[in-house]
């Protein structure tokens, strides 16, 4: 566990709590070149016009009571991923697996799954929307991203999150997903370890997925091995951002 991310636990846990820091690392984030200039350089109609209906309020998806959680919940995509990576991780039930946290930060991060688990956590049960036309409410516990790279710190420049997946999707390219860094700060964000009170299942991304509440399902990357931030994801897979964007979808793919 490095120095930093203990001194940010005690400082959360004391006064602020952890809402109060994503929010307020929001509006520091609302008023940088860094958000104005994603927001310049926005294509898509839907993103900038969420965005300008929203404001900089960034409204919380809707929280469902425990009682409404989904007895079934389907598994989508991969659900065994084949690389040698991920089944070496597999084997040791996730003991030796570490996420790395690498890109526009000031201090790269190696985190264990014991480490993520010692953090402040957040639970929240919501509504996962697949693109296929299929809907599922679940619980999830996980970090809040925005604390890991509030502790990574970030430099100059970084725009987007990317999530380096540990599957090749149907044996082809590997799965990746990217979000910007008003969602990556958004306090719903979370990199998950549990759902529904338990650790993640395989089938459901083990050890560790994203949960990005405002947006479809193939954003919410299974099986994350790294964070990387970025300025642009043009140089990653086919450039559009995503495993799925860069065969069609959109980028983003708000609800
Ligand atoms: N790494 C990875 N993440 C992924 C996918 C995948 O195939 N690989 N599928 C996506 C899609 S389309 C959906 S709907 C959800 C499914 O999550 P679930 O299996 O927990 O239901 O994961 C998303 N994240
Ligand atoms: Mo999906």
């Amino acid at each position: 566990m490095s120095t930093p991310l203990i001194t940010r636990r005690r400082a959360l846990i004391g006064s602020v709590g952890l809402v109060g820091l994503a929010l307020s690392g929001c509006d520091k984030l609302a008023g940088s070149d860094t958000v104005q200039g994603i927001i310049a350089v926005e294509e898509k109609f839907t993103h900038t016009s969420q965005r300008l209906l929203l404001g900089q309020k960034a409204p919380l998806a809707h929280e469902f009571k425990a009682s409404d959680i989904s007895a079934v919940f389907k598994a989508n995509g991969t659900v065994q991923p084949d690389t040698d990576i991920y089944k070496r991780a597999q084997d040791d039930n996730f003991a030796t697996w570490k996420l790395q946290v690498f890109g526009l930060v000031k201090k790269p991060m190696s985190l264990s799954l014991a480490e993520l688990r010692a953090l402040p956590a957040r639970t929240q049960i919501t509504r996962h929307d697949c693109v296929e036309g299929w809907s599922a409410i679940g619980g999830w516990t996980g970090v809040p991203l925005g604390l890991l790279i509030q502790a990574a710190g970030m430099q100059p420049g970084a725009r987007y999150a990317v999530f380096h997946c540990a599957d090749n999707y149907d044996g082809g390219d590997p799965y990746y997903e990217s979000i910007d860094l008003i969602d990556a700060f958004h306090p719903q964000t979370l990199l998950a370890y549990a759902m529904n009170g338990a650790p993640l299942t395989v089938a459901h991304g083990a050890p560790l997925r994203l949960r990005v509440e405002r947006q479809l399902g193939y954003k919410q990357a299974k099986y994350v091995m790294g964070v990387e931030l970025v300025s642009s994801f043009a140089h990653l897979g086919k450039g559009k951002g995503g495993y799925w964007e860069d065969n069609g979808y959109e980028w983003y793919a708000g609800i």
